[in-house]
């Protein structure tokens, strides 16, 4: 079964690479995209270090001026994608692409490869890939960043990758979207609507890119007025662990200076999660920084402390114990959204189901804690995952039907590199 489904993994990144750049399925996302090319990289690694080097090198073709690295490049326009480049209007010079960014998983994947790959080669690749991930960690410090909090916000449920998340319900109910115009979706005649965002999110997914395109996309701007700035847990540890990522190579390359910026970040990051923890839930939750508002869900990047490298008994006990909690309830762990919340839905896109990247993301931080056990469990539910309904989307966690895109190029690459 294993050497089958290795096979299949390969064969799906293959059939979906356009060219140094992987997308992530056919017809429903015919782009690259930020954090899938990450998890994409790990896949490739397992097989062909020079085209995992590739992925994150093309990545980073798109990185803006400021440093900003966009959640989609748009290499070609593709009609069967909504909304395509001319919607988003940003005006990167080198490539189109979208105007805000993505979960920061990169320097955590340029760690490995470059631990993996000891060549001379490997050794140049980071050396020219540092300074701009550094560049990209920077723009997330400074403009997501803006008062120093220690935490990342969000400025479109799209940037945190988790789209339609409950979380994001509030806060963007702020949203004015009287003035989107008519638009047609294209990702409703590829995939069952059930199993996708409502119209009621597209409008404001719309409406908060109108206000982007209105402004030029100035990340300034968007820190000072955006209607939607939300204190995300999943890019505040996602960034987190990946700033220490990218420290342990500035201490292997000698960039003294840079690794002292990596500190302070790191150091405010520590003290700034407190600003996400709920006390009466024992959680780390969404703050919606536009209206001063504490979220009250448990996600699955609730469970992402320990791969940021937090210890505090404080946050790690509860966590460990909302975990088994959830565990028992479901047939596979790690739901995107708590099953005992009002607004679980089993199949809804990011309101429930079970996402490979992010239980290998969890299993990560539990192993680095020596708790086996929990990494373990992510890791045998999602090989059953995929053994019972092949490399989807995201799967649902009670049944554990596939749902949404099939062949799915992060589901394949995540197989590669930890499930198999
Ligand atoms: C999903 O998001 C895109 C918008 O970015 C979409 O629905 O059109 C999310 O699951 C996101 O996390 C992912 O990167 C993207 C491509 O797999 O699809």
């Amino acid at each position: 079964m294993s050497a089958q489904l290795d096979n299949q993994a390969i064969s799906i990144l293959k059939e979906n690479d356009l060219g140094g750049y992987t997308i992530p399925t056919k017809g429903l996302y015919p782009y690259q995209w930020n954090w899938d090319s990450a998890f994409v990289a790990l896949g490739f690694a397992t097989f062909n270090m020079n085209r995992a080097w590739e992925e994150i090198e093309l990545l980073f073709e798109g990185q803006w001026d400021d440093g900003m690295v966009p959640h989609i490049i748009f290499r070609k326009d593709d009609p069967s994608y909504f909304p395509g480049p001319s919607v988003w209007g940003t005006t990167n010079p080198k490539i189109p692409t979208s105007g805000h960014s993505q979960p920061p998983v990169a320097a955590t994947v340029v760690r490995r490869l470059f631990e993996q790959d000891t060549s001379a080669a490997g050794k140049e690749k980071i050396k020219s890939l540092f300074p701009k991930l550094l560049a990209w960690h920077r723009w997330y410090h400074t403009y997501r960043d803006p008062e120093g909090h220690g935490v990342i916000a969000i400025m479109h449920p799209w940037e945190s990758g988790r789209d339609n998340l409950p979380d994001w319900d509030n806060a963007a109910s702020h949203v004015d979207i009287s003035d989107i115009g008519e638009y047609t979706r294209k990702d409703t005649s590829h995939v069952n609507p059930e199993m996708r965002p409502k119209k009621i999110d597209y409008d404001r997914y719309l409406a908060i890119v109108k206000f982007g395109r209105d402004n030029n996309w100035d990340p300034k701007i968007v820190a000072e007025q955006c209607p939607f700035f939300v204190a995300d847990p999943g890019n505040t540890f996602i960034l987190l662990r990946a700033d220490r990522d990218l420290l342990a190579m500035a201490e292997a390359l000698g960039e003294t200076e840079a690794a002292e910026e990596l500190k302070g970040w790191i150091a405010l990051t520590e003290k700034g999660i407190a600003k996400l923890w709920n006390e009466e839930k024992q959680a780390f939750v969404t703050y919606d920084l536009r209206n001063d508002v504490l979220g009250d869900g448990i996600s699955s990047a609730s469970f992402l402390a320990p791969y940021a490298g937090i210890r505090e008994e404080k946050y790690i006990n509860p966590t460990r114990e909302h975990f088994d909690r959830i565990a028992a309830k479901v047939n596979y762990t790690m739901p995107s959204y708590d099953p005992d919340h009002p607004l679980f839905e089993s199949m809804r896109y990011w309101r429930g189901p079970v996402w490979g990247i992010i239980n290998y993301l969890i299993a990560t931080g539990f192993a680095e804690l020596g708790d086996t056990a929990r990494a373990e469990r992510l890791r045998t539910d999602t090989v059953a995952l995929i053994e019972k309904s092949d490399f989807a989307e995201y799967f649902d966690p009670i049944t554990g039907e596939g749902a949404g895109g099939n062949s799915f190029s992060w589901t394949s690459a995540i197989w590669l590199t930890w499930a198999t």
